[in-house]
Protein backbone atom coordinates (compact mmCIF):
# COMPACT_ATOMS: atom_id res chain seq x y z
CA UNK A 1 0.00 0.00 0.00
CA UNK A 2 1.15 3.61 -0.68
CA UNK A 3 1.82 5.98 1.75
CA UNK A 4 -0.17 9.08 1.97
CA UNK A 5 1.85 12.32 1.58
CA UNK A 6 2.10 14.24 4.31
CA UNK A 7 3.25 18.20 4.95
CA UNK A 8 5.23 18.91 7.86
CA UNK A 9 5.47 22.64 8.63
CA UNK A 10 8.31 22.36 11.43
CA UNK A 11 10.92 20.13 12.86
CA UNK A 12 9.74 17.41 15.22
CA UNK A 13 11.93 15.42 17.67
CA UNK A 14 13.41 12.09 16.04
CA UNK A 15 11.16 9.91 18.02
CA UNK A 16 7.94 11.10 15.87
CA UNK A 17 9.58 11.76 12.88
CA UNK A 18 10.91 8.13 12.89
CA UNK A 19 7.16 6.89 13.63
CA UNK A 20 5.99 9.77 10.73
CA UNK A 21 8.33 8.30 8.22
CA UNK A 22 7.45 4.83 9.05
CA UNK A 23 3.49 5.57 7.96
CA UNK A 24 3.80 8.24 5.43
CA UNK A 25 5.53 10.13 2.82
CA UNK A 26 6.99 12.82 4.84
CA UNK A 27 7.44 16.56 2.97
CA UNK A 28 9.32 18.90 5.55
CA UNK A 29 8.37 21.92 4.50
CA UNK A 30 10.71 23.87 6.68
CA UNK A 31 13.65 22.78 5.35
CA UNK A 32 13.03 23.30 1.30
CA UNK A 33 15.11 25.67 -0.14
CA UNK A 34 12.35 27.28 -2.16
CA UNK A 35 8.67 26.94 -0.87
CA UNK A 36 7.37 27.29 -4.09
CA UNK A 37 9.46 24.86 -6.06
CA UNK A 38 8.75 22.76 -3.06
CA UNK A 39 4.95 23.29 -2.97
CA UNK A 40 5.31 22.61 -7.16
CA UNK A 41 6.15 19.44 -7.10
CA UNK A 42 4.40 17.98 -3.60
CA UNK A 43 1.55 20.10 -3.26
CA UNK A 44 -0.80 18.00 -5.59
CA UNK A 45 -0.21 14.51 -3.44
CA UNK A 46 -0.45 16.64 0.11
CA UNK A 47 -3.29 14.45 2.53
CA UNK A 48 -2.53 16.20 5.43
CA UNK A 49 -0.39 18.37 7.33
CA UNK A 50 1.45 17.98 10.52
CA UNK A 51 1.79 21.15 12.05
CA UNK A 52 3.12 22.94 15.18
CA UNK A 53 0.74 25.14 17.52
CA UNK A 54 2.56 28.62 16.57
CA UNK A 55 3.28 27.70 12.51
CA UNK A 56 -0.42 26.64 11.33
CA UNK A 57 -2.01 26.58 8.48
CA UNK A 58 -3.01 29.37 6.49
CA UNK A 59 -6.31 29.29 3.76
CA UNK A 60 -3.34 30.25 1.29
CA UNK A 61 -1.36 26.99 2.01
CA UNK A 62 -4.38 24.70 2.39
CA UNK A 63 -5.80 26.07 -0.79
CA UNK A 64 -2.72 25.12 -2.32
CA UNK A 65 -3.22 21.90 -1.33
CA UNK A 66 -6.09 19.96 -3.72
CA UNK A 67 -5.89 16.57 -1.75
CA UNK A 68 -5.88 18.05 1.87
CA UNK A 69 -8.17 16.19 4.05
CA UNK A 70 -6.56 17.12 7.61
CA UNK A 71 -4.53 19.43 9.59
CA UNK A 72 -3.44 17.76 12.90
CA UNK A 73 -1.86 20.45 14.91
CA UNK A 74 1.42 19.31 17.81
CA UNK A 75 -0.10 21.85 20.31
CA UNK A 76 -3.35 22.93 21.71
CA UNK A 77 -3.70 26.16 20.28
CA UNK A 78 -5.03 26.06 16.65
CA UNK A 79 -5.21 30.10 16.46
CA UNK A 80 -2.53 30.04 13.33
CA UNK A 81 -4.99 27.64 11.49
CA UNK A 82 -7.65 29.30 9.20
CA UNK A 83 -10.48 26.94 10.85
CA UNK A 84 -12.87 28.84 8.66
CA UNK A 85 -11.54 27.44 5.79
CA UNK A 86 -10.80 24.23 6.95
CA UNK A 87 -14.87 23.88 8.06
CA UNK A 88 -15.95 25.44 4.77
CA UNK A 89 -14.07 22.89 2.60
CA UNK A 90 -14.68 19.59 4.58
CA UNK A 91 -10.59 19.54 6.12
CA UNK A 92 -10.71 18.28 9.10
CA UNK A 93 -8.43 19.48 12.36
CA UNK A 94 -6.93 18.12 15.51
CA UNK A 95 -5.10 19.58 18.62
CA UNK A 96 -3.44 18.01 21.55
CA UNK A 97 -5.43 19.43 24.30
CA UNK A 98 -4.73 17.88 28.01
CA UNK A 99 -1.86 16.14 27.56
CA UNK A 100 0.25 19.70 27.76
CA UNK A 101 -1.82 21.27 30.51
CA UNK A 102 0.37 20.34 33.54
CA UNK A 103 3.64 21.19 31.96
CA UNK A 104 2.55 24.33 31.32
CA UNK A 105 1.23 25.25 33.79
CA UNK A 106 3.85 24.15 36.25
CA UNK A 107 5.85 26.46 33.87
CA UNK A 108 3.57 29.78 34.77
CA UNK A 109 4.32 28.94 37.98
CA UNK A 110 7.99 28.65 37.57
CA UNK A 111 7.76 32.10 35.02
CA UNK A 112 6.20 33.64 38.16
CA UNK A 113 8.89 32.78 40.87
CA UNK A 114 11.50 33.40 38.12
CA UNK A 115 10.08 37.15 37.77
CA UNK A 116 8.94 37.39 41.61
CA UNK A 117 12.13 36.09 42.88
CA UNK A 118 14.66 36.98 40.20
CA UNK A 119 16.31 33.74 39.67
CA UNK A 120 17.82 34.19 36.44
CA UNK A 121 19.30 37.59 38.45
CA UNK A 122 20.56 35.09 41.35
CA UNK A 123 21.81 33.05 39.16
CA UNK A 124 23.94 35.43 37.21
CA UNK A 125 25.39 37.12 40.39
CA UNK A 126 26.59 33.70 41.78
CA UNK A 127 28.50 33.24 38.11
CA UNK A 128 30.04 36.24 38.03
CA UNK A 129 31.75 36.59 40.91
CA UNK A 130 29.59 39.04 42.93
CA UNK A 131 28.12 37.20 45.67
CA UNK A 132 31.12 37.62 47.51
CA UNK A 133 31.63 41.49 46.77
CA UNK A 134 28.55 42.79 46.60
CA UNK A 135 24.63 42.77 47.72
CA UNK A 136 21.99 40.83 45.16
CA UNK A 137 19.00 42.77 47.05
CA UNK A 138 15.28 41.66 48.12
CA UNK A 139 13.16 40.35 45.76
CA UNK A 140 9.32 39.74 45.70
CA UNK A 141 7.22 37.34 47.38
CA UNK A 142 5.01 34.83 45.51
CA UNK A 143 2.90 33.32 48.53
CA UNK A 144 0.15 34.33 49.64
CA UNK A 145 -0.52 37.55 46.87
CA UNK A 146 -3.37 37.79 44.81
CA UNK A 147 -3.47 36.39 41.36
CA UNK A 148 -5.74 36.87 38.46
CA UNK A 149 -5.74 34.53 35.69
CA UNK A 150 -6.47 35.89 32.50
CA UNK A 151 -8.61 33.02 30.77
CA UNK A 152 -9.86 30.19 32.77
CA UNK A 153 -9.61 27.11 30.80
CA UNK A 154 -8.03 23.82 30.91
CA UNK A 155 -4.47 25.59 31.81
CA UNK A 156 -5.70 28.66 33.56
CA UNK A 157 -7.23 26.39 36.09
CA UNK A 158 -4.27 24.05 36.40
CA UNK A 159 -2.71 27.51 37.08
CA UNK A 160 -4.99 28.13 39.69
CA UNK A 161 -4.81 25.01 41.22
CA UNK A 162 -1.06 25.06 41.79
CA UNK A 163 -1.44 28.72 43.23
CA UNK A 164 -4.14 27.97 45.73
CA UNK A 165 -1.19 25.16 46.76
CA UNK A 166 0.82 28.70 47.72
CA UNK A 167 -2.00 30.42 49.51
CA UNK A 168 -2.67 32.84 46.69
CA UNK A 169 -6.05 34.42 46.64
CA UNK A 170 -7.17 33.32 43.29
CA UNK A 171 -9.51 35.73 40.40
CA UNK A 172 -10.32 35.18 36.95
CA UNK A 173 -11.66 36.47 33.50
CA UNK A 174 -13.20 35.23 30.94
CA UNK A 175 -15.80 35.11 29.01
CA UNK A 176 -18.26 33.09 31.24
CA UNK A 177 -18.32 32.36 35.30
CA UNK A 178 -16.83 28.86 35.66
CA UNK A 179 -19.60 27.42 37.98
CA UNK A 180 -17.43 24.14 39.23
CA UNK A 181 -14.49 26.50 40.51
CA UNK A 182 -14.90 28.68 43.60
CA UNK A 183 -12.29 31.55 42.42
CA UNK A 184 -13.59 34.73 42.29
CA UNK A 185 -15.01 35.65 38.79
CA UNK A 186 -14.46 38.95 37.49
CA UNK A 187 -15.82 40.15 34.13
CA UNK A 188 -13.85 43.03 33.50
CA UNK A 189 -10.10 42.30 32.52
CA UNK A 190 -9.11 45.97 34.20
CA UNK A 191 -10.39 45.48 37.06
CA UNK A 192 -9.00 42.25 37.59
CA UNK A 193 -5.92 43.74 37.26
CA UNK A 194 -6.72 46.67 39.58
CA UNK A 195 -7.36 43.66 41.94
CA UNK A 196 -4.28 41.49 41.05
CA UNK A 197 -0.08 41.19 42.21
CA UNK A 198 0.36 39.02 39.40
CA UNK A 199 -1.52 38.64 36.35
CA UNK A 200 -1.04 34.98 34.55
CA UNK A 201 -2.22 35.02 30.89
CA UNK A 202 -3.16 31.82 29.66
CA UNK A 203 -6.63 32.49 26.82
CA UNK A 204 -6.32 31.10 23.90
CA UNK A 205 -4.70 33.34 20.79
CA UNK A 206 -7.05 34.56 17.82
CA UNK A 207 -9.03 37.71 17.22
CA UNK A 208 -10.79 37.74 20.29
CA UNK A 209 -8.20 37.66 22.70
CA UNK A 210 -5.79 40.21 20.03
CA UNK A 211 -4.27 42.71 22.29
CA UNK A 212 -6.75 42.20 25.10
CA UNK A 213 -3.86 43.19 27.60
CA UNK A 214 -3.31 46.36 26.85
CA UNK A 215 -2.11 49.88 28.44
CA UNK A 216 -5.05 50.48 30.52
CA UNK A 217 -4.93 47.03 31.80
CA UNK A 218 -0.92 47.20 32.51
CA UNK A 219 -1.95 50.64 34.24
CA UNK A 220 -4.21 48.61 36.53
CA UNK A 221 -1.80 45.95 37.34
CA UNK A 222 0.14 48.51 38.48
CA UNK A 223 4.26 49.65 39.71
CA UNK A 224 4.18 46.48 42.23
CA UNK A 225 2.72 44.11 39.43
CA UNK A 226 3.98 41.02 37.68
CA UNK A 227 2.83 39.54 34.31
CA UNK A 228 3.36 36.30 32.78
CA UNK A 229 2.38 35.41 29.57
CA UNK A 230 2.39 31.37 28.52
CA UNK A 231 -0.52 31.80 26.12
CA UNK A 232 0.43 33.44 22.70
CA UNK A 233 2.33 36.62 21.80
CA UNK A 234 -0.77 37.86 20.29
CA UNK A 235 -3.04 38.34 23.79
CA UNK A 236 -0.93 41.24 24.85
CA UNK A 237 0.15 44.77 23.70
CA UNK A 238 3.65 43.99 23.15
CA UNK A 239 4.41 47.94 22.45
CA UNK A 240 2.81 48.83 25.66
CA UNK A 241 4.50 46.48 27.60
CA UNK A 242 7.60 47.57 26.81
CA UNK A 243 6.79 50.67 27.54
CA UNK A 244 5.45 49.72 30.85
CA UNK A 245 8.43 47.84 31.34
CA UNK A 246 10.56 50.60 30.20
CA UNK A 247 9.23 52.87 32.38
CA UNK A 248 9.03 50.46 35.37
CA UNK A 249 5.10 51.04 35.34
CA UNK A 250 4.82 47.76 36.08
CA UNK A 251 7.58 45.65 38.48
CA UNK A 252 8.42 42.60 35.56
CA UNK A 253 7.35 40.40 33.08
CA UNK A 254 7.85 36.71 32.08
CA UNK A 255 7.15 35.83 28.46
CA UNK A 256 7.13 32.36 26.94
CA UNK A 257 5.39 33.89 23.99
CA UNK A 258 6.09 36.95 21.85
CA UNK A 259 4.34 38.50 18.82
CA UNK A 260 6.98 37.56 16.26
CA UNK A 261 8.75 34.37 17.36
CA UNK A 262 11.53 33.79 17.17
CA UNK A 263 12.90 37.16 16.11
CA UNK A 264 11.31 38.83 19.43
CA UNK A 265 11.08 42.60 19.74
CA UNK A 266 15.00 43.25 20.30
CA UNK A 267 13.85 46.30 23.21
CA UNK A 268 13.03 43.18 25.31
CA UNK A 269 16.59 42.03 25.25
CA UNK A 270 17.85 45.19 27.03
CA UNK A 271 15.70 45.10 29.99
CA UNK A 272 16.90 43.51 33.06
CA UNK A 273 13.17 42.96 34.49
CA UNK A 274 11.56 40.74 32.18
CA UNK A 275 12.36 36.54 32.16
CA UNK A 276 12.40 35.62 28.33
CA UNK A 277 11.86 32.01 27.08
CA UNK A 278 11.82 30.47 23.97
CA UNK A 279 8.25 29.38 23.27
CA UNK A 280 9.17 25.88 25.63
CA UNK A 281 6.12 25.83 28.26
CA UNK A 282 5.40 21.96 26.83
CA UNK A 283 8.73 21.60 25.77
CA UNK A 284 9.35 18.76 28.36
CA UNK A 285 10.28 14.89 27.26
CA UNK A 286 7.61 13.66 28.49
CA UNK A 287 4.89 16.04 27.16
CA UNK A 288 6.29 16.43 23.86
CA UNK A 289 6.29 12.41 23.45
CA UNK A 290 2.34 12.56 24.32
CA UNK A 291 1.47 15.41 21.94
CA UNK A 292 3.64 13.30 19.11
CA UNK A 293 1.50 10.24 19.47
CA UNK A 294 -1.24 12.52 19.92
CA UNK A 295 -0.97 13.92 16.50
CA UNK A 296 0.17 10.35 15.03
CA UNK A 297 -3.06 8.63 16.93
CA UNK A 298 -5.10 11.78 14.98
CA UNK A 299 -3.74 10.95 11.43
CA UNK A 300 -3.99 7.01 11.70
CA UNK A 301 -7.40 7.49 12.65
CA UNK A 302 -8.26 9.77 9.95
CA UNK A 303 -6.60 7.62 7.45
CA UNK A 304 -8.14 4.08 9.02
CA UNK A 305 -12.08 5.74 8.61
CA UNK A 306 -12.05 6.34 12.65
CA UNK A 307 -13.51 8.47 14.55
CA UNK A 308 -10.96 11.43 15.58
CA UNK A 309 -9.31 10.97 19.01
CA UNK A 310 -9.46 15.29 19.44
CA UNK A 311 -11.03 16.78 17.16
CA UNK A 312 -11.43 20.72 16.65
CA UNK A 313 -13.23 20.88 12.84
C1 LIG B 1 4.00 24.18 21.70
C2 LIG B 1 1.79 25.49 21.90
O1 LIG B 1 5.12 24.90 22.08
O2 LIG B 1 0.17 23.91 22.52
C3 LIG B 1 0.40 24.98 21.98
O3 LIG B 1 -0.50 25.67 21.48
O4 LIG B 1 2.03 26.55 21.42
C4 LIG B 1 2.90 24.70 22.51
O5 LIG B 1 2.48 23.64 23.25
C5 LIG B 1 3.95 24.11 20.26
O6 LIG B 1 2.77 23.70 19.72
C6 LIG B 1 5.09 23.26 19.73
O7 LIG B 1 5.42 23.74 18.54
Amino acid sequence: MTKPDILLMGPYPDWDLAELEERYQVHKIYSAANREAFLAQHAPNIRAIATRGELGASAELMRSLPKLEIVSCYGVGTDAIDLAHAKANGIRVTNTPDVLTADVADFGVALLLAAARQIPKGDAYVRDGHWATGNMGLVTRVCGKKVGIVGMGRIGSAVAKRLAGFDCEISYFDINRRADLHYSFVPDLTELARRSEFLIVTLAGGESTRGIVDAPVLAALGANGILVNISRGSTVDESALIDALERRTIKAAALDVFASEPNIDRRFLALDNVVLQPHHASGTVETRQAMGQLVRDNLAAHFAGQPLITPVV
